[in-house]
């Protein structure tokens, strides 16, 4: 209760801070996006990590003001990119449970893009298997509007989710982000390798992007490329920056 309480002075306060992760093309070698991701920074210094303050702000329900944050930032951010390096820079903004279910969701993720004038199709939500699975109608429904706004969706850390593959089907996003844990030991295991081959192959069938998360290493890289899926995001190309880090980086990394 106490941690409800400092969130909410943290989000009057503008503790709270987006970092960026690029998200790339191994075999182009293009930056193809960022992935926005939320950093609380206490007045000590250090920095909360989300894994431990989502779930209570969700639980508050604080996610609903902190998620409409993360958006607007996240999109004033992108427009700023484009304008700055004269390049779209499109962006990635994780979406929790409770925000996606909301009656609001799309006219706030309309909002957002507005008042950024922000083009809707450098805007990409990822959602997980999890959001989708308790009510699937729903989801679908929520998912066209989406769609017909002219989003990027994504299912985030694709496979961890023990949903059933026919709901891709039903769900109509644009990329599957293979869950790092796939990718770990892909080097090695071969059972990582014929789940890697499997979302590979469910994307090309159904025409959805694949990317791969977590790549860490110069032998994953290798691997994932001769697999097939060149759209990777890990430390090995960078690890989540503050935004006035991503221009040097793009320019030292093309
Ligand atoms: O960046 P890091 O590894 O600390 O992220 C931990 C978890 O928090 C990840 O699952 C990530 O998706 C989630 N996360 C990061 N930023 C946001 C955000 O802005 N909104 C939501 N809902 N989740 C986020
Ligand atoms: O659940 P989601 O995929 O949104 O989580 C994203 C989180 O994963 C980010 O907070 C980021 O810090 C972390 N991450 C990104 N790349 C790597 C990586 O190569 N290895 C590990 N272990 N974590 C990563
Ligand atoms: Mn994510
Ligand atoms: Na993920």
């Amino acid at each position: 209760y106490r941690l409800v309480g400092q969130l909410r002075a943290a989000l009057q306060e503008g503790a709270f801070t987006l970092h960026y992760q690029p998200k790339v093309n191994a075999a182009t070698h293009e930056l193809t996006g960022v992935e926005a991701l939320l950093r609380w920074t206490l007045p000590d210094g250090r920095s909360v990590s989300p894994a431990e303050f989502i779930p209570v702000a969700e639980e508050s329900g604080l996610i609903i003001p902190l998620g409409q944050w993360v958006l607007s930032e996240a999109c004033a951010q992108a427009r700023a990119w484009q304008l700055s390096l004269n390049r779209p820079v499109p962006v990635a903004v994780n979406i929790s449970g409770l925000q996606f279910t909301q009656p609001e969701f799309v006219q706030q993720v309309r909002g957002a893009l507005e008042a950024a004038q922000l083009s809707p199709h450098l805007l990409e939500l990822e959602i997980t298997e999890s959001m989708l699975v308790p009510q699937p109608q729903q989801a679908s429904e929520r998912l066209r509007q989406l769609r017909e706004l002219g989003v990027r969706l994504s299912i985030d850390d694709f496979g961890t989710g023990f949903s059933s593959l026919s709901y891709l089907k039903l769900f109509p996003v644009d990329m599957l982000k293979i869950d790092r844990a796939f990718v770990r030991d892909v080097t090695t295991d071969r059972s990582d390798v014929a789940i890697v081959e499997a979302v590979i192959g469910i994307g090309q069938a159904l025409n959805i992007q694949v990317l791969a998360e977590g790549i860490e290493t110069q032998q994953q890289v290798q691997t994932l490329l001769d697999l097939g899926c060149p759209d990777m995001q890990g430390y090995h190309f960078a690890r989540p920056m503050p935004a006035d880090q991503i221009q040097a980086w793009i320019t030292r990394w093309s």
